[in-house]
């Protein structure tokens, strides 16, 4: 690779979804999630502005498959929205789980953005809910502040870092995803997909040690 990507004052690290739940012995542990966080804390260091997200539902909510009898989990069904994947329970509100991972080491970020504390609407972006009409605030939060260049790590891969970096760049920010900093839950072909769309978007891909 030629080069490093220069990091500057507009620019900031999306931290995702780190939290136990997604690392092994989790509820919905993401295969390998916690190798990232060595690399996610040495690559916060480099960028002045970090914001971590935090997956964060209440009790019974809806993409959780025992809030649907006779349903497990992995399985799809249709929704007010559309069609969602149903998880294990997860990341509940006020558990354990769903605390930030305790080896993420990053006391300068500056924002933690939950989300998916709607019962009846999962939330894999950090940007918009699975309705695809619920924002969570965070464009104007980005706008506001002057931030136009996104870098984006964590879990998982196929999801809520594919779906924050896809509606990052249709809220017209540039958009770049460290891929080894990331890891896939992959079903049914996720990351692959995730891959194919993100080139298609014009979303660019790098190595933590091409950054900064
Ligand atoms: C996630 C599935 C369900 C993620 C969150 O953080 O990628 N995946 N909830
Ligand atoms: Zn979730």
């Amino acid at each position: 690779m030629a080069g490093k990507l220069a990091i500057g004052s507009r620019d900031v690290l999306f931290v995702v979804d780190i939290q136990n739940d997604f690392c092994p012995d989790g509820r919905l542990a993401v295969p390998r999630g916690d190798e990232v966080v060595p690399l996610v804390n040495r690559l916060a260091g480099r960028f002045k502005h970090v914001a971590l997200t935090q997956d964060w539902h209440p009790a019974g909510h809806q993409s959780f498959a025992s809030s649907h009898p006779g349903r497990k989990p992995y399985e799809t069904i249709e929704v007010a929205y559309g069609p969602q994947i149903l998880w294990p329970d997860h990341c509940v509100q006020g558990t354990p789980g769903a605390e930030l991972r305790w080896d993420l080491q990053i006391p300068h970020a500056e924002l933690v953005l939950r989300k998916g504390y709607h019962r009846e609407i999962d939330s894999y972006s950090a940007f918009y809910e699975n309705d695809r009409k619920t924002f969570t605030g965070l464009g104007g939060y980005l706008r506001e502040r002057g931030l136009n260049r996104v870098f984006v790590a964590g879990l998982a891969f196929d999801f809520c870092v594919r779906y924050s970096a896809e509606d990052a760049k249709h809220e017209g920010f540039d958009v770049v995803v460290i891929e080894d900093a990331c890891r896939g839950i992959d079903i049914n072909g996720s990351v692959a997909a995730t891959r194919r769309v993100l080139a298609e978007l014009g979303v660019g891909c790098a190595l933590v040690e091409a950054v900064g």
